[in-house]
């Protein structure tokens, strides 16, 4: 059994001149950008929780088999040719991008209840790993949200709290490739340390993007979901980064069987995809099956950012 939490390793020599994420260049310098630490494949339930206080974070290298998140792979490849958004001209496992976004987690066309999916990010092995984590038995949001980026700019930086704080905020997010994911195509982007930057993103973290304030003129429009604060925390990562430390992080290459694991309170983003490939990922929600849960994302059909969940307060 490990003990100590490893250190991220140092960038390789390979690293490419440049990267961005929302066409802001990062620096690239060991002083701002590196590596995800993995997480040891032995690690025990103290030294897990050891590190995802430490960290924020943990980075599940195979948590799965490469072979069973293929399957995964191959069923939503499947879906996104037949529905128009490969390249026809080449085979469906390359995702290709035939020119039209797939759209955003809300809109996403994929099924939301295709087995060969659930069974990987709701089956024994990830809940499991939960009930063990937790401490007690594990439940999980229902709603899957999609990631189908094609070449463009990434996610934009957010915590993922303020769409899904209303339950408990022992929760966790784990962000799954659904693909090998080289830093080309865009992968997870990490700021270290964020998880403990509470007093600086004190009033970020408490706000919720289905909340407005009724006692405001515009009221009405937010209530209808005419108007809607997109829960983004910058549009500039190096500026953010300038101005609460720590690296940016992310992984050289992620692969097929990974998890990656992290608090809602860690600031994240993605790096922009430059290649003609679709970039393919989900993320999922685990807690405590006792604790309080969010009811946007709860249910067969899950309610998520719908009218039905605005709330107005007094500010
Ligand atoms: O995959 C992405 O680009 C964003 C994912 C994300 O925001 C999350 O996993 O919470
Ligand atoms: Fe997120």
């Amino acid at each position: 059994m490990t003990s100590a939490t490893p250190r991220p390793a140092s960038p390789p020599s390979a690293l490419p001149d440049r990267l961005c994420s929302l066409g802001v260049p990062l620096d690239l310098s060991p002083a701002k950008f590196g590596f995800l630490a993995e997480t040891p494949a032995d690690a025990d339930r103290a030294s897990l929780r050891r590190q995802m206080d430490d960290a924020g974070y943990l980075f599940l290298r195979n948590f799965w088999n490469r072979e069973k998140v293929q399957a995964v792979r191959e069923s939503l490849t499947r879906q996104l040719a037949s529905l128009g958004f490969l390249r026809p001209d080449a085979p469906s496992d390359e995702a290709r991008f035939a020119g039209r976004d797939v759209g955003r987690a809300m809109g996403n066309p994929l099924d939301q209840h295709d087995p060969v999916l659930r069974e990987l990010l709701f089956g024994e092995r990830m809940m499991a790993f939960f009930g063990d984590f937790l401490g007690g038995p594990a439940r999980h949001f229902d709603f899957i949200w999609f990631r189908t980026k094609g070449p463009g700019t990434g996610s934009p930086i957010h915590c993922d709290l303020v769409y899904m704080g209303r339950g408990t905020h022992e929760l966790y997010t784990v962000w799954v490739p659904l693909g090998d994911i080289p830093l080309a195509l865009g992968g997870l982007l990490l700021l270290e340390g964020s998880h403990r930057k509470a007093a600086e993103l004190q009033a970020y973290l408490s706000r919720d993007v289905d909340t407005y304030c009724e006692n405001h003129e515009d009221a009405a429009e937010f209530a209808a979901g005419r108007k809607w604060w997109d829960g983004t925390l910058s549009k500039n990562p190096a500026a953010l980064q300038a101005s609460l430390g720590g690296r940016w992080l992310t992984a050289e290459e992620f692969r097929l069987g990974d998890a990656l694991c992290f608090k809602m309170t860690l600031v994240h983003g993605s790096l922009d995809n430059t290649t003609d490939r679709i970039r393919l990922s989900t993320d999922t929600r685990y807690q405590l099956a006792t604790a309080p849960i969010d009811e946007r994302w709860v249910g067969e059909n899950p309610p998520g950012h719908t009218t039905a969940m605005k709330r107005g307060r007094v500010c």
